[in-house]
């Protein structure tokens, strides 16, 4: 081609503007119209951007670190979409360590835009306000991706890739750094481009197949769910259907195929039938406890169905490995079996009975399910129950129906305790359309109990219930049963949880029996403003039993 007929390649338009100015402008431009934030001097440019986009970018700040970070969870959690929150840094960063850790281990697409001392100090150790030795290094091990802002013409392209990295693969948190005169630093800034559009990764259509015909052979098929599967949840539907395979579904895995569904098991029935299968179809989960616990042998085959392509190998070499996101994978995989999939006997009734007996052992938890039973008939079918490592907690795992995928939301393997308040706030910000549910123990609820006070500045109506056995119950009891009852560190010293709830301005309401909260809980979704209802109760019968559960197959 003559060189005066080539196309005219157009340079990006350059327009002035400060760092933090073109990083807002990114986040809008991603659809990112909340930051969680708590300010300081290292971020004041930043703040500065956001108050002058404020008609388009809403800012809740909270009263700790974790509060922000645990928001930001919430609401990713809640929509599946990406979440910003915003620290300064050292103790603010390693104030929101926890939050996102736990984002991390829940592959929530988080972003944390986390401030720096003077570009030129950076690695001297010259004491600067809040300087950490090595922020970047302690950051790259909390998540997959991070990077440096060091001028304003880099915003837009590396706030683009942090919010691409944390939906690409298995999805994440990721991190930005900016230092403390770099975010007001003015400069001439590429134009802002809203996300391309994804290509889907390609579907393996020959694993695709063999999956197909592994699971058309199969007599009894189990399906195992974790947090990966929650957004297939019409297809694991189906699946189980025509496989007439019940469906596990555990912490992360509760709420995908509804527990109304005859085929909808949890874990102690999981187990015994993990120990029958011929196949299993595992959508979205580590399978730690199966692999390890109940054990595998060369009876079972199994297909994975996993985001990330290491994922599948790590404990135990499946048959059958899928990788790419579970709903397409698995639409391919229904299209591919209804020619193959015999016509099989139901087991609807066999599944029902079996949970009718697990039904009658787990009655062995009366207490804790009598508050259940008040706690479902309360919350709407698409309310949103945010868990909490506490005795009501454990045994909603394992018994609480959960109607819909993203309404039971369980903290993961870091199983960290104090997580739910905080974050429950950050599910209610983000989904203002539902009810929601933030049941807590007295342990943990202390942790973020003060973001009572971010619900009431920023009007968030969250419902929040405070098991009050004046103990780290789950401590104490293990202390009493396998330690000779030396208890140690596990009794606490609380507050009066209503009093407290008042003196924010919130209401506080005492229920004494799983009546008195049914009733409590009807009136603070009906009146839509924060409450807390303190539930006092003695020591709580172990769920161990049905949870940490001995070896079905395998040596
Ligand atoms: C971050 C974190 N620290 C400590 C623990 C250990 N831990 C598990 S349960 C528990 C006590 C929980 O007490 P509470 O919230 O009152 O619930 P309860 O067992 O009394 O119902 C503790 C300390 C944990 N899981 N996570
Ligand atoms: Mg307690």
């Amino acid at each position: 081609m003559p060189k005066s007929k080539r196309p005219n390649k157009q340079k990006p338009a350059l327009t002035e503007m400060s760092t933090a100015e073109a990083a807002v402008a990114t986040l809008l431009a991603h659809g990112i119209d909340t930051v969680y934030a708590l300010p300081g001097v290292h971020n004041d440019h930043l703040f500065d951007a956001f108050q002058r986009a404020s008609d388009r970018l809403r800012v809740v700040h909270t009263r700790h670190e974790q509060g922000v970070a645990y928001m930001a969870l919430g609401a990713a959690l809640a929509t599946g979409k990406p979440q910003a929150y915003s620290v300064v840094p050292g103790p603010g960063l390693l104030n929101s360590g926890a939050a996102l850790l736990t984002a991390y281990s829940m592959n929530a697409p988080v972003l944390a835009l986390i401030g720096q001392i003077p570009a030129a100090a950076i690695g001297r150790g010259l004491g600067h306000l809040h300087e950490i030795r090595d922020q970047a290094g302690i950051i790259s091990r909390l998540v997959d991706h991070t990077a440096r802002i060091d001028k304003p013409a880099e915003a837009p392209s590396k706030v683009a890739k942090a919010i691409r990295s944390m939906g690409e693969g298995r999805p994440g948190p990721a991190a930005l750094e900016c230092a403390i005169d770099v975010w007001g630093e003015r400069g001439r800034v590429p134009a802002i481009a809203p996300p391309a559009t994804p290509r889907a990764p390609r579907i393996d259509e020959d694993a695709v197949r063999k999956a197909a015909k592994l699971l058309a052979k199969a007599k009894r098929v189990l399906i195992v769910c974790g947090g990966g599967a929650q957004d297939a949840s019409p297809e694991v539907t189906l699946l189980s259907g025509m496989l007439q395979a019940p469906v596990l579904g555990y912490r992360r895995g509760r709420g995908v195929l509804d527990s109304r569904d005859p085929l909808s098991v949890t874990l102690p029935l999981g187990r015994e039938l993990w120990g029958e299968a011929d196949a299993v179809l595992s959508v979205g989960s580590r399978m730690l406890m199966p692999l390890t616990q109940w054990g595998v042998d060369r009876d079972l085959q199994i297909v994975r169905v996993d985001v990330d392509k290491d994922e599948p190998a790590r404990l135990h070499k499946p048959n059958v490995a899928l990788i790419g996101d579970a709903a397409p994978l698995l639409r391919k995989l229904i299209d591919a079996l209804a020619p193959l999939n015999p016509k099989r006997p139901s087991r609807r009734d066999e599944t029902q009975e079996r949970q009718a007996k697990w039904r009658e052992r787990l009655r062995k938890l009366a207490p804790q399910l009598a508050f259940l039973e008040a706690i479902r008939a309360a919350l709407p079918e698409d309310g949103i129950f945010v868990d909490e490592v506490t005795q009501i907690g454990f045994a909603a795992r394992l018994a609480m129906p959960v109607y819909k995928p993203r309404t039971f939301l369980s903290p993961g393997y870091q199983d960290n305790l104090g997580w739910g308040y905080a974050t429950a706030l950050g599910v209610q910000h983000a989904r203002p359309d539902v009810p929601v549910l933030s049941i807590n123990g007295d342990g943990g609820f202390l942790y973020t109990g003060n973001e009572m006070a971010t619900a009431m500045r920023h009007r968030i109506p969250l419902v929040a219930v405070v098991f009050v056995d004046g103990a780290f119950g789950n401590v104490r009891r293990i202390q009493e049963e396998r330690f000779g009852n030396r208890l140690i560190a596990s009794d606490l010293a609380n507050p009066n949880f209503v009093k407290y709830a008042e003196s924010f301005g919130a209401a506080g309401r005492r229920a004494r029996t799983p009546q008195e909260l049914s009733v409590a809980l009807q009136d603070a979704f009906a009146r839509r403003e924060p409450a807390l209802i303190e539930v006092p109760v003695g020591p709580l019968p172990s769920p161990w039993e049905f949870i940490h559960m001995p070896r079905v197959r395998g040596k």
